[in-house]
């Protein structure tokens, strides 16, 4: 009888097998929604091949060995770096594309002046030409994923169809996959719909299109993750940040990191920096030695992407939706970020990085000083270090699962989120911002958030290092009018009884040298300190006109080579530049036009005559 049943398992598993292996299409779940969905694509696409996925390790084993031997991805020394990749992008697709990104709603004043914005008809007609008959000679890969713990409060779920291994592989890191999503969706409609096709990866006929009103997310002719990996920015911010506005959460480009004093107690602290200005470093930071030794450790919730609702008590509460890391690689060190680093020692895909040939493992600028001497670049030509050029493409990055980092948060899966005690805004200027300062409410803390500007970086397509506006660091991923947008941080306030504190910090500023003032890194766990003893009215403050600054000895410097004249230096205003400053965003203001929050351009007119 045993050897029956035994005999009967193993035949339907290899029968699966095969089917997997001849392409039949295995439906994973009887949802119609789906499965009317994924037909019209099946039609629209032509792919040889549909292949559900299922989360499973032997079909994700499967499809790295397919990637080997068509070179889109390549094993990377399984000693050192147990069940690691490298992938390469084309040349032409190594960042996030704004300028072909966009916004369908019905209106254009609902995609509001800081998005593209086309007709949804239009673009469905565009896309529709670009996706027809793409995949044919290749697979269709249909993943069912989780944004948010399966079964949670919070959870959003998503299908992402892609023809692309890349993507299936770093998908099953960022997001949860498999049958269970499926069997949480149940028959429901309640799914986002993303579809991703390589296509030619034709720069010019590339788009990242987003239709908020029909749950859908478009994107063609790139093979980069921000742009296809469609959980994340597309899915997770700008469809989420329309849900939030419908649904009264919040979706924003923010880190969650947890405070643990030595008396055992947790703080969570949300930030939201630009692309690139370190929010992975302050989400893992280590703090100082004397720091440890009195017993304060760093606990990672988030690097990227905060889901933020208003708890039973009145607090806000916070959860990441993602299971990876999708970090920036330059810079990444053992002295700048020990724990990012350890995170990707196994089950990491590395991209546009250097391939040390001497040992198959991986390199990048500032990871060492010990640039490997037989390496190819990021493009897979052969390098040589000592030539000038950069071996690593600046936006070459690892996706790496969350549960590797050493310092992971115990509530990472929490169900519920972690409840959040202050907010900080930050970004990259070498003059204007100080060091750390706090809002005087929450009304004078949007505005805070709505006046960010920041030095742009390499994660977007465009000239690195001039200043723009990113409110909330969120210029590039709100899936609506900025206006309303702001409208929306305004009306939450209605909703928290018990409110976070909203803080604005600057770790870049420089000296007359073009020097950086502030050690960054760890040390900012000095900045933290401050941040949450005003969180518990523990520390005094001096009142300016950009709100509460600290007092220059109330900032712990003990164990730094910072001196009170940099403190004062970091903390300085200088109310020229920021009159300079005010005209550029008033500039921005008049640009989002009429849907800025009436409370906003009164806290603009007092800032104004604060300056004066
Ligand atoms: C990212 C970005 O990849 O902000 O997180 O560009
Ligand atoms: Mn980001």
């Amino acid at each position: 009888m045993i050897q029956i049943v035994i005999i009967t398992i193993m035949s339907i598993s290899y029968c699966h097998y095969l089917l997997r292996k001849i392409g039949t299409i295995m439906e994973l779940t009887k949802n119609i929604h789906i499965i009317n969905w994924i037909n019209e694509i099946r039609e629209l696409t032509s792919p040889d091949k549909v292949v559900w996925i299922d989360g499973s390790e032997e079909q994700l084993d499967e499809l790295r060995n397919e990637g080997f031997a068509t070179g889109e991805m390549i094993e990377l020394n399984q000693e050192k770096l147990p069940g690691c990749t490298l992938h390469r992008s084309a040349v032409n697709d190594v960042a996030r594309v704004e300028e072909r990104t966009f916004i369908c709603s019905r209106t254009q004043k609902d995609a509001g002046p800081t998005n593209n914005w086309m007709a949804p008809d239009k673009m469905y007609a565009k896309l529709k030409a670009l996706y027809k008959g793409c995949m044919r000679g290749r697979t269709m890969y249909i993943i069912p994923y989780s944004m948010g713990v399966i079964g949670s409060p919070f959870a959003k779920y998503g299908i992402e169809i892609t023809d692309s291994i890349y993507v299936v592989l770093s998908m099953a890191i960022m997001t949860r996959i498999g049958r269970e999503v499926l069997d949480a969706l149940g028959d429901s409609p309640g799914f986002i719909k993303g579809l991703h096709a390589k296509a030619d990866l034709d720069p010019e006929n590339r788009y990242i299109t987003h239709f908020p009103e029909d749950n859908t997310i478009m994107s063609i002719n790139s093979g980069y993750g921000g742009n296809v990996l469609l959980g994340k920015k597309c899915f997770a911010l700008r469809i989420a940040s329309v849900l939030g506005r419908r649904e009264k959460w919040m979706a924003e480009h923010m880190l969650i990191l947890g405070v643990e004093t030595p008396q055992g107690e947790t703080k969570y602290i949300c930030a939201a920096f630009p692309s690139a200005c370190g929010k992975t470093n302050l989400a893992m930071l280590v703090p100082p030695e004397i720091y440890r030794n009195k017993g304060y450790k760093v606990w990672c919730v988030g690097d990227d992407i905060a889901w933020l609702r208003v708890g039973k008590d009145g607090r806000l509460w916070a959860v990441n939706p993602e299971y990876g890391f999708f970090g920036v690689a330059p810079g990444t060190s053992e002295k700048s970020n020990p724990n990012a680093l350890a995170a990707t020692r196994k089950n990491t895909i590395f991209t546009n990085v250097v391939l040390n040939l001497d040992d198959n493992t991986v390199w990048w600028e500032d990871m060492d000083d010990n640039p490997p001497k037989n390496a190819l670049n990021w493009k897979g030509e052969p390098w040589d270090p000592s030539a000038g050029e950069k071996g690593a493409h600046p936006n070459s990055r690892f996706t790496a699962p969350a549960k590797n980092c050493p310092c992971i948060s115990p509530e990472f899966e929490s169900p519920e989120g972690v409840p959040i005690s202050a907010i900080v805004f930050g970004g990259r200027r070498a003059k204007t911002a100080p060091l750390v300062y706090q809002s005087r409410d929450w009304t004078h803390g949007v505005f805070v958030g709505s006046i960010m500007g920041s030095e742009t970086t390499a994660a977007a397509a465009g000239k690195v290092g001039v200043v723009r506006r990113d409110p909330m660091a969120m210029l590039p991923f709100c899936g609506y009018n900025m206006g309303d947008y702001w409208q929306h941080w305004l009306d939450m306030g209605n909703y928290i009884t018990n409110k976070p504190k909203i803080f604005n910090v600057n770790w870049f500023r420089t000296n007359d040298e073009g020097e950086f003032i502030w050690p960054g890194f760890g040390e900012n766990m000095r900045v933290l300190e401050w941040i949450l003893a005003r969180c518990e009215d523990k520390v005094d403050a001096v009142e300016c006109a950009l709100g509460y600054l600290p007092k220059t000895e109330d900032i712990c410097l003990d164990g730094t080579s910072v001196t009170q004249e940099d403190m004062a230096e970091l903390l300085n205003v200088d109310k020229g530049l920021w009159r300079q400053e005010l005209e550029e965003i008033k500039k921005f203001y008049s640009k989002i036009g009429d849907t800025v929050p009436a409370a906003l351009a009164e806290e603009l007119q007092k800032l104004e005559s604060d300056l004066l």
